[in-house]
């Protein structure tokens, strides 16, 4: 039997084979948990159905996470199929592209930096509260993904890497907010990984290049590994790990 054996868990942000969210799906199916996905829009809907299948699920509803009515909406059907959630996983990320571009103060404006912190922060603390009925007393987990462009001034991450700064202060608030009711909640900050988000990021490939010649381990992270260390994360396991930002990078960000 997995360690995630009769766990529920919700994953928000899966796009492709290649993205964290998928590496993260496959290690909680193994491990035994249930599995219900939501995607960004229609052009999503087909692909996601049928990497829910391949996980055993059928569940897979609509959300932008910049609607609280979406939001709202998975968990109200969320209800229909399942009794409790004990875990929701946001993997969800965006900027205007061009914000993403040369130095920040290049192509700063008020609306991407709004726009970057509403998809990827503010969303996290929406599913939250939207779901925390459904997670009352059942040791639940929140997980998201951030990127040391938090902490460091990477460049090209621009306006992303305020946003991310955000959603690891979100992650220690929302802790603090839950921790009263057993819920926990944290991060994995991620060594870059090619997928469909990545594509967006100028000189990604140099990112790359970097990490495989300087990290401890001299080799990039795959989303197996994200995956599985997320599994650990949110499964009992865990159950004293809160409001944490877990590195999951090869050993990366220690390096000078
Ligand atoms: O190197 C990397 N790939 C890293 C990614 C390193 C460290 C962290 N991360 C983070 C990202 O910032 C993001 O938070 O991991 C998370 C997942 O990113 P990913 O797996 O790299 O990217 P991807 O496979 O593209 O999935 C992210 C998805 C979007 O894909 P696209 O590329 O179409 O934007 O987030 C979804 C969307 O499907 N997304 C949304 N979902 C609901 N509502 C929204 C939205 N408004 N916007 C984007």
């Amino acid at each position: 039997m997995g360690f995630l054996a009769g766990k529920n868990a919700l994953i928000v942000g899966l796009a492709s084979n290649r993205s964290i969210a998928w590496g993260i799906a496959q290690a909680m199916h193994r491990e035994g948990a249930q599995l219900a996905f939501t995607y960004q829009n229609d052009k999503l809907k087909e692909r996601v159905e049928k990497m829910a299948a391949e996980c055993d699920s059928s569940i897979t509803l609509p959300c932008d996470v910049g609607s609280d009515e979406q939001i709202e909406a998975v968990f109200t059907e969320l209800k229909k199929s399942w009794d409790g959630l004990d875990i929701i996983i946001h993997s969800v990320a965006f900027a205007p592209k061009v914000e993403l571009e040369g130095t920040f103060l290049a192509h700063a404006t008020r609306e991407g930096f709004r726009i970057a912190h509403d998809i990827s922060s503010y969303s996290f603390s929406a599913l939250a509260m939207a779901g925390r009925s459904m997670m009352a007393g059942r040791q639940a987990a929140l997980l998201t993904l951030t990127y040391l462009g938090a902490e460091r001034a990477v460049p090209h991450y621009n306006v992303m890497g305020l946003a991310k700064a955000s959603l690891e202060a979100n992650v220690r608030y929302m802790a603090y907010s839950l921790g009263t009711e057993g819920i926990r909640v944290n991060a994995i900050s991620a060594g870059p990984i090619r997928t469909l988000a990545a594509a967006g990021i100028a000189d990604f490939r140099n990112m790359l290049d970097y990490v495989e010649r300087n990290a401890p381990l001299r080799r990039n992270v795959t989303i197996e590994e994200v995956g599985n260390t997320a599994a650990f994360l949110c499964s009992d396991l865990a159950s004293a790990i809160t409001g944490e930002i877990i590195y999951v990078d090869c050993g990366f960000h220690i390096t000078a």
